[in-house]
């Protein structure tokens, strides 16, 4: 066997963040290294996205992921022994095509995620280099993170409409600056919470998740803890959104429900409503006008084209505007957003697309379309550091990895952390108001 082959590939069920099964897979190679990787998995699931194989039936109300464990076992192994662990592509590809599905439901879109970053880790440790270079030698930035610190929609049982309200401390000077603000704020907030009476109980991604049910109730706490933490909304921290609208669709329109102030401007009154398109645009255009807000996720649902197009042409010249659910990671959905102008920045997660080749490859793609590239993580979480690395790695310029709390969340930031402690080539990519010319920061 050549060195740096394949000796064995074994999966393994474990649990993610949510307590729910998850997979992890091991790849051995024949001069004795061996690396693991653990696979994530999401709540707000592009219907598009490839297909998670799982167990069915009772157990884990049907979440177990022995069948993967199987495939592995029985298929992916004999496969891969003996193959180059450096040949990724190759692998990634023959990958692909041994489970021959374009959603990927025959191996399982887990089980080649879990495949291919263990491969990755055990070539990488086989050169002997870190993973973020063994990736992608070129870039050299540390992205700058989003932090989740409320969260709402399918990630908590609030109901508040949106998903995630997000902190950008982009106006830090480095990306250890850059947690001690997200931190800062996320201690502030709780503070703040609990003085003025909600619960401080946290959501999938360690985001609080108050009963607060009016968006401005939410942005106005936001800004305050920002200036409890001494520091200065917009220019030192700004706020992002991922409204996960998917979520929110009903018959081409959008259900929308919320807090608004009563008549006597003192008590909030419950009001529910059915929006167009457009009317959820003015919305966010509102929302622009009065807070720091430069970055907004799924703002429209994934089959709503022309809404994106339209919602890139009045907000684009101002504002992130990111698609995650609508191109799932995937390169032609993307190649059809970049025609479309549906957007002007991507979520990249690569369990949407199975295998670390393609993610890396539709990130490359978005970048050179002149779109900011978000890495991703899930809601559901393990402790795996792979997306860091991914990140700096294919350059970048923004990672969001949920709150800054708890393991799985901080093992991730925290891998950047000791990047930006012991490679001094890797700059902090901050925000550049540069890439929105009409945006409030410009000029
Ligand atoms: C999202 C993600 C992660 P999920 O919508 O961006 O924050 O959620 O993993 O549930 O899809
Ligand atoms: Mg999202």
């Amino acid at each position: 066997m050549p060195e740096g082959a394949v000796a064995a590939v074994r999966g393994f069920q474990i649990f993610d963040s949510r307590g729910w099964p998850t997979l992890a897979v091991e790849v051995e190679l024949d001069s004795g290294e061996s690396a693991w990787a653990e696979v994530p998995s999401g709540t707000s699931i592009g219907s598009r996205e490839a297909r998670e194989l799982r167990d069915g039936g009772r157990p884990f109300s049907g979440r177990g992921v022995m069948l993967a464990v199987q495939k592995i076992s029985k298929v992916v192994n004999p496969f891969l022994v003996g193959r180059l662990a450096t040949q990724q592509s190759e692998i990634d590809s023959q990958l692909m095509a041994l489970d021959g599905r374009e959603d990927q439901s025959v191996l399982g879109a887990n089980t080649m995620l879990g495949v291919s970053m263990a491969v990755s880790k055990a070539a990488a440790q086989w050169l002997k280099i870190p993973l973020y270079r063994y990736l992608g030698q070129e870039h050299g930035v540390l992205p700058t993170p989003q932090f989740n610190v409320i969260n709402g929609g399918l990630h908590a049982d609030s109901e508040i409409p949106v998903q995630e309200f997000l902190i950008i401390p982009g106006g830090a000077a480095s990306f250890t600056d850059a947690m001690r603000m997200g931190v800062e704020v996320y201690h502030a907030l709780k503070r703040r919470l609990s003085r003025v009476g909600y619960r401080t109980a946290v959501g999938d991604e360690g985001g609080f998740a108050p009963r607060m049910t009016g968006i401005h109730q939410v942005f106005d706490v936001l800004l305050e803890s920002i200036v409890d933490a001494g520091l200065r909304p917009d220019q030192d921290v700004a706020l992002g959104i991922d409204v996960a609208a998917s979520a929110l669709r009903q018959e081409h329109r959008y259900r929308w429900g919320e807090s608004v102030l009563a008549a006597d401007e003192t008590t909030y009154r419950w009001r529910e409503s059915t929006l167009e398109a457009d009317q959820l645009i003015d919305q966010y255009i509102d929302w622009i006008r009065q807070y720091p807000l430069i970055s907004i996720e799924d703002g429209l649902a994934e089959d709503d084209w022309s809404g994106w197009s339209m919602m890139t042409s009045l907000l684009g010249g101002r504002c992130q505007i990111i698609g995650d659910d609508i191109f799932v990671t995937h390169r032609e959905l993307l190649a059809r957003g970049v025609r479309e102008q549906s957007a002007n920045a991507l979520i990249v997660k690569p369990n949407q697309i199975g295998t670390v080749t393609l993610a890396r490859d539709v990130a490359k793609f978005a970048a050179s379309s002149g779109w900011n590239v978000v890495a991703s993580s899930r809601s559901g979480e393990t402790c795996d550091t792979f997306l860091a690395d991914f990140a700096v790695a294919v350059g970048a310029p923004e990672m969001k990895a949920g709150a800054p709390a708890q393991g799985e969340r901080l093992a991730k930031y925290n891998r950047l952390l000791s990047l930006e402690a012991h490679d001094p080539s890797l700059n902090f990519a901050g925000w550049s108001w540069r890439k929105f010319p009409e945006s409030r920061g410009s000029g």
